[in-house]
């Protein structure tokens, strides 16, 4: 009788502790990093197109998952451009693509748009704003713009009109 309740009470004693960490452990994942699409956005300024160049400057993009990004598109060529890579626009979360218009040289919204994003065009002149939260890694070459380039009877992309993008 005497041992039987010793073992009883080393038995209770073991669940209370296999009870307190598995609580703990809960608590410890429960801590969230609440909403990620209301941090303070690290900006990122890409010019489409440099002078009559087609081009992306910069050329190269990186990221880093789980960070608020406001990502400016800059067209102050004279065609219009997109930015396209399929492979970023499945990586991220979107807020928000904001279309802005310069008066005075101060820029406000004309627009906000919600909702999934595949590509964006940016005409002569503007700017637009991309707010994404990158979600998943990757090493992407897909960058380019699909105009094409009457002059040439090429898309700026064969124009070398491309990019990459690094989200760690
Ligand atoms: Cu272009």
């Amino acid at each position: 009788m005497h041992s039987n309740a010793v073992k009883v009470s080393q038995i209770q004693l073991l669940l209370l502790s296999m009870l307190s960490i598995a609580l703990f452990w809960f608590s410890s994942v429960a801590v969230a990093e609440g909403d990620l699409t209301r941090q303070t956005p690290i900006e990122v300024e890409v010019q489409l197109g440099v002078g009559e160049a087609h081009r992306f400057s910069p050329s190269h993009l990186e990221f880093e998952t789980g960070k608020l990004y406001k990502l400016v598109l800059i067209n102050n060529s004279s065609a219009k451009h997109y930015f396209t890579s399929m492979g970023l626009a499945k990586r991220v979360f979107s807020r928000k693509v904001q279309v802005m218009k310069e008066v005075d040289g101060k820029f406000s919204r004309t627009a906000e748009i919600k909702g999934d994003i595949s590509e964006i065009e940016v005409f002569p002149g503007h700017r637009v704003e991309w707010w994404f939260v990158p979600v998943q890694t990757g090493e992407l070459t897909d960058l380019h713009c699909h105009v094409d380039d009457e002059a040439s009877g090429m898309t700026h992309e064969e124009l070398g009109m491309t990019g990459t993008i690094s989200i760690k």
